[in-house]
């Protein structure tokens, strides 16, 4: 039986960790399986590169066309090894980021040709493509606040651009979404905790 393949984008501290540990136990405790894992990371190997792309010193000065290919090495390892089996056993993945960040930070904000990006989103995960996307929009000021309250000063590689690199992440998400209305659903991520949470176990049900 296959599973059910729910990916959650938007721009930095819109909510999408607290969203996907809500979902989580909501799901389980209705006795379904489910698989709670990230991006860049979700393998052994992924969360190896996780550490260069954001917290190692080896990272910096990285150009865009190394970053691309580090997301998406970290990616197929990521789909091959724990996403599609895991679908293959018919449980619910819940995955924080996929191949849609790939398209927008690298495709939009950093303007890597995305034809390119494209190509290679293509290469690293084959067939195995969210059923599901659940896009929190958040204002970029808003989000970059929150994850400055959480991080007491310590913000990795990839929370330290400049406003606008943000705000291109924001709306390029919107235009993605817009381009695949039955694939994705926008959220407002300003809203309350519960009141997301509440809107989101519904969507989720209901796809069930
Ligand atoms: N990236 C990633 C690429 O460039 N290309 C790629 O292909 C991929 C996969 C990943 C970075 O890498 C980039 C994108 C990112 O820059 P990350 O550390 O995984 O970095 O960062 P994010 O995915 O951005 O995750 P964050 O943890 O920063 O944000 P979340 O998960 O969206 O937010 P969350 O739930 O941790 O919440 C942030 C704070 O806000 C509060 C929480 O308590 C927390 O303190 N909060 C709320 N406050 C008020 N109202 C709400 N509704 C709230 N929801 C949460």
């Amino acid at each position: 039986m296959a599973g059910l393949f729910i990916t959650f984008e938007g721009g930095e501290g819109c909510g999408k960790s607290t969203q996907i540990a809500r979902l989580r136990g909501r799901l389980e405790a209705g006795g379904h399986s489910v698989l709670q894992t990230r991006e860049p990371g979700g393998t052994e190997l992924g969360e190896s590169i996780r550490q260069l792309l954001q917290h190692d010193s080896a990272g910096h000065g990285m150009v865009p066309e190394a970053e691309l290919l580090l997301f998406a090495a970290a990616r197929a390892q990521h789909v091959h090894e724990t996403i599609a089996p895991a679908l293959a056993d018919g449980s619910i993945v819940l995955c924080d980021r996929f191949m849609d960040s790939t398209t927008i930070y690298q495709g939009v904000a950093r303007a890597v040709d995305p034809r390119q990006v494209d190509a290679i989103n293509h290469f690293a995960v084959g067939a195995t493509r969210p059923d599901l996307t659940i896009l929190i929009d958040l204002p970029a000021e808003m989000g970059l606040i929150r994850i400055r309250q959480r991080g007491a000063g310590q913000l990795d590689r990839m929370e330290q651009e400049a406003i606008e690199f943000y705000q291109a992440v924001r709306q390029g998400y919107l235009d993605l979404a817009a381009r695949e209305p039955k694939r994705f659903v926008i959220l407002d991520g300003s809203q309350e905790v519960e009141t997301l949470e509440n809107q989101i176990g519904a969507l989720v049900e209901a796809r069930l």
